[in-house]
């Protein structure tokens, strides 16, 4: 009989990561169970007591906690695909000791790096972390003698560790009210890319904004190896070209990936800004624009019934580029409907938008990025208070 593998965590997560990385070299089928880590529900609290953290692995109703050991477990545990330690003992050891070394030294380097408060103090813990480095590099060589990996021909044990450094070096300047930041989030979450996250206030440009985004001073700019790129549709896209992982955000066909990339820029340059119109002071101005709506709704419809070809997304079975180009405004869309009370993507109209909807804002890339209406309904109204758009 199959075993019962569940796995709970949530996703982009490196410690998570591990252990998916981990099942999947060993192709072993589980369930992804999502926790909130900062919301922690009584499944989490009764799988790891003592921790209260995710990852938890349960195989066959047991649970096994903290992600270099459930790395080991899963090697113990399945004779399928490669392993994943070193057959000989002190390799294991190596191994093994190595792995701790990161997580318990080295990675914890780049958390004070972030809290340093003195230039002084930055420096320092620059120069340890490129000593921890050197160390590393030590140990690469005597670990995958030769071979590609520390795991030798495979990816194995103390790579998956390391693993979780190497995406660190991903940061976006965002804030979490904007859809075009939701954007960016999306298409990284979709793709489990690590980063960092730094909250900017559009309307109070920092230095650190202006340098990376000199020429449009906008958020978001994703900062990957110390070089920006701005421009949230470019940044999706600059992600689809960038990263191997995950599911193609972009259809292979060059005229698909074509009519994606154009749809794409009608939503921002005309069917969006609409709704900023709505305002609009006469009651026959807004009229037209609520008639400009639909009409830029009822050519969505079109191309979606085109591009989806009978499946969910945009993008087919999968959330793709122009599910993310519009799927980031159903936040503020359902803000409009509320204060508006009119229904913008209704059933009768727009059957197959209506139905996109509802399950683009069920998937977790939108529950995890975009905040819920009703806080984004304060935002909106204690950003109006001070005169300034809210969602741009
Ligand atoms: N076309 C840009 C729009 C970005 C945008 O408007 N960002 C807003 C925040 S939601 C912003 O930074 N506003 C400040 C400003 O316009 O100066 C994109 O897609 O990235």
């Amino acid at each position: 009989m199959a075993s019962c593998v569940q796995l709970l965590g949530v996703s982009p997560s490196p410690y998570v990561n591990r252990i998916q990385m981990a099942l999947n070299l060993k192709s072993i089928e589980y369930e992804f169970i999502r926790e909130n880590p900062q919301d922690k529900t009584e499944r989490l609290l009764e799988a790891n007591p003592i921790l209260k953290k995710i990852p938890v692995l349960i195989h066959d109703g047991k649970p096994i906690c903290e992600s270099l050991i459930i790395v080991q477990y899963i090697d113990d545990a399945w004779n399928n695909g490669p392993s994943l330690l070193p057959s000989d003992p002190h390799d294991r050891a190596l191994s093994r000791f190595w792995a701790a070394y990161i997580d318990d030294k080295w990675i914890p380097l780049y958390k004070e790096l972030k809290e340093a408060s003195t230039e002084e103090a930055r420096k320092d813990i620059i120069e340890r972390i490129c000593e921890g480095l050197v160390l590393l590099d030590e140990a690469f060589v005597k670990c995958s003698k030769g071979k590609p990996f520390f795991g030798g021909d495979n990816i194995g044990y103390l790579d998956i560790a390391l693993e979780l450094t190497m995406a660190s070096c991903v940061q976006l300047l965002g804030a979490s009210p904007s859809p075009f930041v939701n954007r960016v989030q999306m298409a990284l979450k979709l793709k489990s890319i690590e980063y960092e996250f730094i909250e900017e206030n559009p309307h109070v440009k920092s230095e650190r904004l202006l340098k990376a985004n000199p020429v449009l001073k906008k958020i978001p700019v994703l900062i990957r190896d110390g070089k920006s790129i701005c421009e949230s549709l470019l940044i999706v896209q600059y992600i689809e070209d960038a990263w191997n992982n995950g599911p193609s955000l972009l259809p292979s066909d060059p005229h698909d990936a074509y009519l994606a990339r154009f749809w794409a820029i009608y939503i921002d340059e005309k069917w969006f800004p609409l709704y900023k119109e709505l305002g609009a002071s006469t009651e026959e101005a807004r009229k037209e624009t609520l008639n400009k709506i639909f009409e830029g709704s009822v050519l969505l419809e079109e191309a979606f019934l085109k591009s989806s070809k009978g499946k969910p997304f945009f993008g087919g079975d999968n959330i793709g580029y122009l599910d993310i180009a519009l799927g980031c405004y159903m936040g503020w869309l359902k803000v409009t409907e509320e204060m508006t009370g009119i229904k913008f993507l209704d059933q009768s109209k727009t059957p197959g938008l209506a139905e996109w909807a509802e399950k683009f804002c069920s998937h977790d890339a939108f529950k995890e990025v975009v905040p819920e209406t009703q806080k984004l309904v304060e935002i909106y109204k204690a950003v109006q208070g001070k005169g300034k758009p809210a969602s741009g």
